[in-house]
Formats: C-alpha cells, structure tokens, sequence
C-alpha cells in the first residue's frame, strides 16, 4: 500500500515525501520536473517511486496512474498537495490566464485525481484522501481574489467528500495553512520576482514545510476510526487583522458654502415674512 504525494518536487510535497518514506511507507512522489523527483528516488531508495504526472493534465494524470508498477498500485493515501497561487493583483486587473491556472491545477486536477483514486479505497473500505487548502480558502484577502476561491472549494470539497464517504472507512482531511516559507509558493505566485517573494518573509518566523510534512503524517497515524476534518495552522507571527471601512469623503467647501448661503438666505425669507 502506498502513500501517493502530488506536487512532490518541491516544498510541502518533498518534506511530505521524505517524511512518510523515513516512517517507513511506500511512497509515490508525484510531479512534472522528473528530474527532481529522480533526486529524491536517489536518496530515498526502494520504497519511493518517482511519477511524472501534470495534475492539470487529466490524460497525463490517467496515463501516469496506469503506468503504475505493482507494488505501488494500492493507493491507501491520496496528498493533494499539487497547487498554485498566481499572482497578487486585484480582481479588476488580474491575468485571467492566471486565473484558469489556478482553476485548472487546484480545483480540476485536486477533484479529478482524487475520483480516479476513490474507488480502490472504497473497495478496500479504507483509505485516505488528505488535501492540501489554506488559509485563504476561509479568510479573503485583497488579491487572494480567485486563489482564495478555489481553496475554498478545496475546503468544501473534502467536507463534502467526508458526507459521501459516510461508512466506507475512507477518512479525508484538509489541511489549512498560512504563511509558510521554504517553498517556491511566493516564487511562483510572483512569476519568479525572487526579491518581491523574499519580502513576504522578511524579519518574521514563518511556518516551515516540515511542519506541515509532520502534521501530514500524524493524521496518516491516527486511529482508523478518527477522522480529523480540517487543520488549519498559522505561524505565531500571523494574526488577524482589523475588517476595513471605506469612508465617503468629507463634504466640499462647495458644499459648506451652499448650506451657509441657503441658511443666509432662509434668515432673510423668515425676517420679510415677519
Ligand atoms: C498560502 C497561505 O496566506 O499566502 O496558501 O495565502 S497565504
């Protein structure tokens, strides 16, 4: 049986790799760059298999899982680790290319691997599907406009999933993070402007990808009969903040002038009238 981890070149996914392979599972790691992954199957040995899969692709996410070799075609856990911010612009301005992206991978690829991988848990009446949200999928911020969005889907997928789910033995879990540093999530979301995702950690302790590898793996060991629905974690550092107001702006001098002509003027009318 094995643990199958999308997005395992890099980040959450490779600390999750090495994290599940060092508790001693079989482990499917699961990305584009093949190079990476061959890496990672260097240093990890028999129980890692390098999968080239683009989870936005569903014919190279069907091909990839038919090319699977026996000892790791039992899948008893899916990470849908595979996910991506692309920019930080507000809605108005916004790439819509990114915007399909984004659809693309976390919500279309996330729902389509994880209802190629359901049934053989079913099956089995056991299993796992572990997603990865964030933050973002509860708490809007300016320019999460449609990242946000499609982690709130992943959020409401996997409580959705829990209800279908009801008595077959499959748990599903989302894990919820905020700023989380050591990854390529701000390199990515910034097309690559290293400075501009260097500032987003800047002078603060941000959550590492080995914590959330460890929580990854602590929900894998709980009890078959414990199901965590979602985990949300944040670094001590972040917080909440205030919502905000827009105010009209003040009235005009234009404005002022009128209400002491017109209250001038009133004065005037009252003392004719008098
Ligand atoms: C990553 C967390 O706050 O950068 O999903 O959107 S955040």
């Amino acid at each position: 049986m094995a643990i199958l981890i999308t997005g395992a070149s890099a980040g959450f996914g490779e600390a999750m790799c090495r994290t599940f392979a060092a508790a001693g599972y079989a482990v499917i790691g699961a990305a584009r760059r093949v190079e990476k992954l061959n890496q990672l199957a260097a240093e990890l040995g028999g129980n890692f298999y390098a999968l080239q899969m683009d989870v936005a692709d569903t014919q190279s996410v069907r091909s990839a899982l038919d090319s699977l070799p026996e000892p790791f075609r039992e899948i008893d856990c899916l990470i849908n680790n595979a996910g991506l911010a692309l920019g930080l612009d507000a809605a108005h301005e916004a790439d819509f290319a990114d915007w399909e992206t984004m659809i693309q991978t976390n919500i279309v690829g996330l729902a389509f691997l994880t209802r190629q991988v359901l049934p053989q848990m079913v099956a089995r009446k056991s299993g796992y599907i572990m997603n990865l949200g964030s933050i973002a999928g509860t708490y809007p911020y300016p320019g999460g406009n449609v990242y946000g969005a499609t982690k709130a889907f992943v959020r409401q997928f996997s409580l959705n999933l829990r209800a279908d789910l009801a008595g077959t033995g499959v748990r599903v879990s989302n894990i919820e993070p905020g700023l989380c540093g050591d990854t390529e999530f701000s390199q990515v979301r910034f097309k690559g402007d290293g400075e501009r995702a260097a500032k987003v950690y800047e002078h603060t302790q941000f959550i590492l990808p080995q914590d959330i590898a460890d929580t990854a793996l602590w929900l894998y060991q709980r009890p078959a009969h414990m199901n965590v629905n979602t985990v949300e974690i944040m670094p001590v550092s972040q917080s909440f903040g205030a919502l905000p107001v827009a105010k009209n702006p003040p009235p005009t001098e234009k404005v002022q002038d009128f209400d002491k002509q017109s209250t001038s003027l009133f004065a005037k009318i009252k003392a004719w009238f008098k």
